[in-house]
């Protein structure tokens, strides 16, 4: 235990936090790493334009071009984060080594290098259906496409993918979220707002008409405010989908990048969890729009990461949804996964109770000036030790190993 560490346990005591206690809940938090950052969302089906009103700008060298490539990648990020994580995955991402399958006819084998790879490093997989950067999408509506067989496609496309994440979840032996999330809207403002919305609940019907274990497989639905190329209206909007997961007891996704600039998703949370048990959330950086940053230590993401400790963390899933191809793709994962770590220890460290008595009592100065003095206690001293525990670096020196790897492996790719 370092001095620093020592100094800052006492720190943390005069308020009532336990630091050591803090360290350990934190360890116990796995995130969801999406396996999309390490190749620009490309996937190993095809070398086709990503499409679905996402995109990723940037050309730094090393992109992983296969599956072994991007697993390489994914065990050097891991290495340098703390605690045991989860990784996330897109249909597109199966083991085609076999030929190219059409997404409606994957099969649970397609993911057997993947789970391999899950249960040899203790992690868990989650997995999306891919509705997007696909000939069938092109017309940008997918599930809620006025033509029937383009519909009847992705409807399969999802129902093969559940039946592949609850192989998974078995396989496990921990759920596997599948998210749906569909790019549908229209660029211009629409005529009939609600016939696209009619087809997208009665396809979701037919999917998640197939039960599964809930040990295996939970599934949710993510919403979206606009995309590009479909600002003026999208299908699965936040309230269709808030509405349609009360109903049939799915699960919410909220990706911090799909409502408004000034929405906050740190106020969703606890709004949802009064009427559900769980909420999953994409944590991101909008730059003004859905950006999809690398998740920094920032404000938004400390309140969010605030909101889940409070709930308690095994209400939320957390899974990372972002891709930057402007930096080296490693680092911007390892940088992501560890500012959440650090939103979420910055929260373990902070008085809650406290400070909602002091709410409840209507003493708002002293809530005010508690909340803003801890901003500056001693954080880092407690992150440095929950690193040395898990034997990470604590600081930027991480990134040399990163730089070496970039040298000897990343830079041999063309
Ligand atoms: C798009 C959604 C969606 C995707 C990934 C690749 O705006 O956030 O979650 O980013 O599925
Ligand atoms: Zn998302």
């Amino acid at each position: 235990m370092s001095l620093v560490y020592e100094e800052a346990k006492k720190v943390y005591a005069a308020i009532g936090i336990d630091t050591d206690e803090a360290i350990k809940k934190l360890s116990e938090i796995s995130l969801s790493m999406h396996c999309w950052q390490g190749d620009d969302v490309g996937g190993f089906e095809s070398s086709g334009e990503l499409s679905g009103g996402i995109q990723t700008t940037g050309n730094y060298p090393g992109k992983a071009r296969n599956m072994e490539e991007l697993m390489a990648d994914i065990d050097v990020a891991l290495s340098l984060i703390p605690g045991k994580h989860r990784i996330n995955l897109h249909a597109t991402y199966a083991d085609y080594s076999d030929g190219i399958v059409s997404r409606d006819k994957l099969e649970p084998r397609h993911f057997d290098k993947w789970i391999a790879f899950a249960k040899e490093r203790g992690l868990g997989i989650d997995i999306n259906p891919t509705l997007f950067s696909h000939p069938l999408a092109s017309d940008g509506l997918t599930l809620s496409h006025p033509d029937e067989s383009v519909r009847r496609f992705w409807i399969d496309h999802c129902k093969a993918i559940r039946k592949i994440g609850a192989y998974i979840g078995e396989k496990l032996g921990t759920p596997c979220l599948n998210n749906i999330w569909i790019p549908d809207g229209y660029k211009e403002t629409p005529a009939d707002r609600t016939s696209p919305r009619q087809r997208l609940k009665d396809a979701l019907d037919e999917i998640l008409s197939v039960k599964y274990d809930p040990a295996y497989l939970v599934d949710s639905v993510e919403s979206k405010v606009f995309g590009i190329g479909v600002e003026s209206y999208t299908v699965g909007s936040h309230e269709f989908y808030m509405n349609y997961a009360a109903k049939n007891n799915v699960m919410c996704l909220l990706d911090n990048g799909h409502y408004h600039p000034t929405e906050s998703v740190a106020d969703k949370i606890p709004a949802m969890l009064l009427f559900s048990d769980k909420v999953a959330l994409h944590v991101t950086r909008g730059i003004r729009w859905d950006s999809d940053h690398v998740v920094g230590y920032t404000d938004e993401i400390k309140e969010i990461a605030k909101e889940i400790v409070i709930a308690g963390p095994e209400k939320v899933i957390i899974g990372l949804d972002y891709f930057d191809a402007s930096i080296n793709r490693i680092a911007a994962w390892v940088m992501g996964m560890r500012n959440m770590q650090k939103s979420l220890l910055n929260a373990l460290l902070t008085p809650h109770a406290a400070l909602a008595d002091f709410q409840a009592k209507g003493e708002f100065t002293d809530m005010f000036v508690l909340s803003e003095e801890v901003k500056s206690y001693p954080v880092s001293a407690v992150w440095n030790e929950f690193c040395a525990i898990s034997g990470v670096e604590a600081n930027e020196t991480w990134l040399y190993k990163v730089k070496e790897y970039e040298k000897n492996i990343l830079t041999e790719r063309k």
